[in-house]
Parts: C-alpha cells; sequence; structure tokens
C-alpha cells in the first residue's frame, strides 16, 4: 500500500441538528460547532464530517435538499460555514461535507422546473416513465410516484420527497460538479457520499446498486472536482463487495479514497424485514467480516473503521450488555483504533451515549414511522413492533449531544426538536472531562497513542494477524512492523472468560481496568494492548 498523508486521518462525524444549539430554536446550528471546535481538537480528531446543512424541508433531516449552495436558516448562514471552515483551518482541521446528489428535494428548483411539463429544460434532470414497474423504495411503498399533470411517474429510492436525479443526463452531472467546486473554493477538504453506489442505476432493468456506468461517473467526478484538490472522499456503499471495493478505491482508477462498506451489520439483517428483525449478534461471524478486510487492506482497499453513524442503533447499547456500557464502549474503542484504515467517530460515542426508549409519537424519523407501520401491516401487535423499532431505529443516535448534567444536557435552552435521552445526567461530556477514568478520556489516549511516532507507522501499516477466530468471546489481533508488534486482546462479551497467559505477556499499553492483568481471565469487556 502506497503511503499518504491523508491515511492519517482521524475522522469525527457530527450530525448538526443534535449538536449545539446556539440559536436557541431546539435545533444545533454551525455556531455550535464553532463554539466546541476545541473540544474537537481536544480529543485529537483531525477531520470533521457534517451531516447535510443545506437548504432542506427536513423531510429526511437534511438529506432532501432543496438548495446546495445555501446553509439552511435553521443552522445559521453560508457566513457561518465559512468562519467555521476558517477556524478548523487554524486548528489543523479539515471540513468534510456530505453530498447527496443521488437526489434533491421535491422541493429543488430543478424539481420545481420539471414539474412544469415534459418540454421544461429540466424535466430531464429527473426520471421519467409513462408506466411503473415493481420497484420498492428503501423507505418502503412504490419507488414510483404518479404525477396527475404530466400523466408519468418519477423515480424516488428514498421519500416520494427525494426524487432522484437522472444522472445519464450530462447537465446535471455538470451542474452537480460545478457545486461541488464551488465548496472546494471555500475551502472544503473532503466530502462524504450519500448511497454513492446508486448513481449508476437502471431502474428499468431493476439495476439499482453498481450500475454499468457507475464508476465512470465517479472517475469523471473526480476529475472535474476534488480529485486535482487532493480531497479525502468516502463514499456510502451498503452493497460494496471485496471486488467493488477496489473498483471505488484502486488509486490508479481515480475514483474515492475509501468507502463505507456494512456487510458486518447487514449480514445480521433478515431477508424480509431487514434491519428491523437482525439475528442475534454472532461475534465469531463478525470478526470474520473484520478481519478479512484487514487481511486485504495490503491491496489497494484503505479500510472505514466505525461502529456507529446517524443511521445506526448507538453501539455502546447494540453490542454491548446494559450493565457493562462503560466497559464495553472503551473496548469497542480499543479495537478499531489499533486497526489499519481511518477511524470514524460518531458525535457522542466518545462519551458512550446509548440508545432511547421512545413512544410512538415521540419519533421522528420517518424510516421509523414507516417501519412501525409496516410491521403492523405484516401481522406484528403494536407492542412488539415499538420494541423491534426501538432497538434499531436511527433515532437512537439522533438524541441530542450530552454536555452537562443541566437542562437539555446543556444542548438547548428550549425544547429540542427530538427527546433528549433521561441518562444525560450520569453520561455527559462535563463529568467525563473531569474523571480521569472515564470513557472520553479513554479515547483521547486511544487517539492519542495511534498518533504516537512510536505506534503510528505500525497501526497504519503493519500486517495484520488474528487470533483465536473460533472464539466466541474473544477478539484478537496483532499488528507487526520491522521489529516492533501490538497485541489488541478484548474480551466481547459479559461474562468472564479464561485465556492462556501465553498471550498476555507483554508489557501492557492501556487497558479499560484498573490493575489490567488478571493473568488467566478477562473481565466482561476487557481490552489490554500489549507491546
Ligand atoms: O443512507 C442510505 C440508506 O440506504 C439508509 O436509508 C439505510 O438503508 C438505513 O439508514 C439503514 O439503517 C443515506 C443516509 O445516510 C441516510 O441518512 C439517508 O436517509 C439516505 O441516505 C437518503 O439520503
Amino acid at each position: 500500500m502506497k503511503r499518504e498523508e491523508w491515511h492519517k486521518e482521524i475522522i469525527y462525524q457530527i450530525y448538526p441538528k443534535s449538536f449545539l444549539d446556539t440559536s436557541q430554536n431546539g435545533y444545533g446550528d454551525l455556531q455550535g460547532i464553532i463554539k466546541k471546535i476545541d473540544y474537537l481538537k481536544e480529543l485529537g480528531i483531525t477531520c470533521i464530517w457534517i451531516s447535510p446543512v443545506f437548504k432542506s424541508p427536513m423531510k429526511d433531516n437534511g438529506y432532501d435538499i432543496s438548495d446546495y449552495r445555501q446553509i439552511d436558516p435553521i443552522f445559521g448562514t453560508n457566513e457561518d460555514m465559512y468562519v467555521l471552515i476558517q477556524k478548523a483551518k487554524e486548528l489543523g482541521i479539515k471540513i468534510m461535507l456530505d453530498l447527496v446528489v443521488n437526489h434533491t428535494s421535491d422541493q429543488h428548483h430543478w424539481f420545481k422546473e420539471a414539474l412544469k411539463g415534459k418540454d421544461n429544460k429540466y424535466r430531464d434532470y429527473y426520471i421519467w416513465r409513462d408506466k411503473k414497474n415493481t420497484l420498492k423504495s428503501v423507505f418502503l411503498g412504490d419507488a414510483w410516484e404518479y404525477d396527475k399533470k404530466s400523466k408519468q411517474y418519477y423515480f424516488h429510492l428514498f421519500a416520494k420527497e427525494q426524487p432522484d436525479l437522472n444522472w445519464e443526463n450530462k447537465a446535471v452531472r455538470d451542474d452537480i460538479y460545478k457545486m461541488m467546486n464551488f465548496w472546494i473554493e471555500k475551502g472544503v477538504e473532503g466530502f462524504r457520499m450519500d448511497v454513492i453506489e446508486f448513481l449508476g442505476k437502471q431502474p428499468d432493468n431493476y439495476i439499482i446498486a453498481d450500475g454499468e456506468k457507475l464508476h465512470e461517473y465517479i472517475r469523471e467526478m473526480n476529475l472535474n472536482t476534488f480529485g486535482p484538490k487532493n480531497c479525502i472522499t468516502v463514499g456510502e456503499s451498503w452493497s460494496a463487495t471485496d471486488k467493488t471495493a477496489d473498483l471505488y478505491t484502486n488509486p490508479k482508477r481515480d475514483e474515492l479514497s475509501m468507502i463505507f462498506r456494512f456487510d458486518h451489520i447487514t449480514s445480521f439483517w433478515d431477508n424480509q424485514l431487514g434491519k428491523w428483525n437482525s439475528s442475534d449478534f454472532d461475534l465469531k461471524k463478525f470478526k470474520n467480516i473484520i478481519f478479512e478486510r484487514q487481511k486485504h487492506s495490503d491491496l489497494h482497499v484503505w479500510n472505514t473503521l466505525f461502529w456507529g453513524s446517524h443511521d445506526l442503533p448507538r453501539s455502546a447499547s447494540h453490542y454491548i450488555s446494559d450493565k457493562y456500557t462503560e466497559y464495553g464502549a472503551k473496548m469497542l474503542a480499543g479495537i478499531t483504533m489499533f486497526m489499519s484504515g481511518t477511524p470514524f467517530i460518531y458525535q457522542g460515542e466518545e462519551i458512550g451515549m446509548t440508545n432511547i426508549l421512545l413512544d410512538e409519537d415521540e419519533y421522528q424519523d420517518i424510516e421509523a414511522k414507516m417501519a412501525l407501520k409496516m410491521l403492523i401491516k405484516n401481522g406484528y401487535d403494536k407492542k412488539s413492533a415499538l420494541k423491534m423499532v426501538n432497538k434499531m431505529s436511527r433515532d437512537n443516535a439522533r438524541t441530542p449531544m450530552q454536555w452537562n448534567n443541566k437542562q437539555n444536557a446543556g444542548f438547548s435552552v428550549v425544547t429540542p426538536w427530538i427527546k433528549v435521552n433521561p441518562n444525560y445526567n450520569k453520561i455527559n461530556v462535563q463529568e467525563q472531562k473531569l474523571n480521569k477514568n472515564s470513557v472520553l478520556n479513554f479515547y483521547k489516549s486511544l487517539i492519542e497513542l495511534r498518533k504516537s511516532e512510536e505506534l503510528n507507522e505500525l497501526i497504519l501499516y503493519g500486517e495484520f494477524s488474528s487470533y483465536l477466530n473460533e472464539s466466541n468471546e474473544i477478539f484478537m489481533y496483532e499488528r507487526k512492523l520491522n521489529d516492533k508488534s501490538i497485541f489488541v486482546i478484548a474480551n466481547f462479551s459479559d461474562k468472564e472468560v479464561r485465556i492462556s497467559p501465553k498471550y498476555l505477556s507483554g508489557d501492557i499499553v492501556i487497558s479499560n481496568y484498573p490493575n489490567s492483568l488478571v493473568k488467566e481471565q478477562l473481565e466482561p469487556y476487557q481490552i489490554i494492548i500489549t507491546k
């Protein structure tokens, strides 16, 4: 693997609506990010991915954009964004924007024009057919919406208020590239690319992901926008495999820096009900996927390392038994921080924020609301349906950031747009800053170690070997480079587990338990790093 400066980045994802509200409207905003940038610097991250902050009717929390060049007033102004970019730059932090170009909002100027009729200049910016086929939307229901006026259907993979752009139209592509260059000129240094796998879709042939022209479009985008500017790019691809990961990221192809892969998550989903009916976690299966990716990273694929996002339940709840949230959150962090690839920390993960129990009328997410209806239609009673949604809903990750134990967790002085997790009295930044054994301070130490001169090269490029692959409790690997090596030994279970002392003979670098070495036994969720 050719060594690149950007391999050193550690990226923090902000979900701006829930980060910090300074304008007192109940939504987080850009000034809130500016206010907390020193906190992020102290944590040690080097780049911030900001979920969409552009003008939007917020049907899908900003993933439905009505103007790509304007900041939505709930988040502030364009000026605020320029200040944020500047402030971040002064601290050596890059800003990565969320690029949502598979679809726009139905309130985008292009779509409003397109609705005017078949000969409108923008009609062909979207996908229209006289007849619909049986393709379904990710948010349930048909992927086609009828337009009475023109007697045609338009295509939407997500909500009907998120019409899909027609990437086959060169004018669409050119307009998108102009918009990207607008932000690059403002100082943006990276893009996270929403559902990038869908750009080459051929709906008539039922091909959605990985369509024939996908990689041609990405390369064209690269050459016309971020490529010459050395931006960092990460595409979201739920369908990616080893083979397609290589297509996206092989440097010779001039496409993307890296992609998010999800097979370690989707392989637990049900064929029919998807994530709502996931099977029980199986560590062996999970390790196998993660370890394979690590072993292949010496080809061309630079990995992404993440536990959570705004689309996933909180990792400290999803993977960890409730009794051990804190130890578990630290273990999860420790597991990824010594792997090869780019770590992504989702806001609140660094303090071990957890899932929330919401009632039916407290859900905000369009996906959760639709899932509740769908599950009831599929024969589940309300209580069971709610339980399934509680476990997996995206709102779990979207509750306000817990800054302190004051009103609304210090997120806002007015009622927030979404319920605050009642556990903010216990789990919050202020408390964890003061407690040297907190999850937050553990994250800081891990990041310091990762960046240290002694370990950085070893962690980024060292050879990867896994151990005890058959164990359903132990997660263990080694990294080796020249004469240096490091061992990561974790008990990924809520039981004490016996382990041969031969694995614990090295010097301890860090551990999440005090007096960490009990020679032949690991405590629940104990992680020990030795060298
Ligand atoms: O997510 C893509 C996507 O397919 C998700 O809807 C995913 O299936 C689901 O969240 C699994 O839990 C991206 C964004 O990350 C998401 O927030 C948007 O809603 C979606 O695209 C549409 O833009």
